[in-house]
């Protein structure tokens, strides 16, 4: 039989340290929970050179890539578990596009609060495969 319910997936989400440093914690938790999305697990912390690295191991090499490890690990941020039907594709949905200016429209966490491609407050698992992926980093004890 079909079922109009989509199945339960978890999303790593992290509210980058603009976006903590700039007093935006409860507003994107807000958004998540707003959404129907649930927080199966969050962690606040200053993000280790390794981590960061394991994380956005897909970026090396590129341009941006030194910028990005210096900006994700000089302050404090918060890791997220988000869980929910469709819950990576709703998270992406809800961040708005890399470019906050260019690709995000107005109503997403970085439309509505960001001007910074560098800066864009918030990350999230771009699929299952990213998710089980960067779960494991943040929350090894969870996997
Ligand atoms: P994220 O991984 O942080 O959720 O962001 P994203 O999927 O929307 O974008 P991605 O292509 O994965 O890039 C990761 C982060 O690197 C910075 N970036 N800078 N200057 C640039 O052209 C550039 N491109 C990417 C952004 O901070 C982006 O979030
Ligand atoms: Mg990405």
């Amino acid at each position: 039989p079909t079922s109009l319910t989509a199945v339960t997936e978890r999303s790593l989400v992290l509210i980058k340290p603009d976006a903590v440093a700039r007093g935006h914690i409860g507003e994107i938790v807000s958004r998540i929970e707003r959404k129907g999305l649930s927080v199966a697990a969050m962690e606040m912390r200053t993000a280790t050179e390794t981590v960061a690295a394991a994380h956005y191991a897909e970026h090396e090499g590129k341009p941006f890539y030194a910028g990005l490890l210096e900006f994700i690990t000089a302050r404090p941020m918060v890791a997220l578990v988000v869980e929910g039907p469709r819950a990576i594709a709703a998270f992406r949905q809800m961040a708005g596009g890399t470019d906050p200016v260019e690709k995000a429209v107005p109503g997403s966490i970085r439309g509505d609060l960001g001007l910074e491609t560098g800066e864009n407050l918030v990350h999230g698992s771009d699929s299952p495969e990213s998710a089980a992926r960067e779960i494991a980093i943040w929350f090894p004890h969870l996997v």
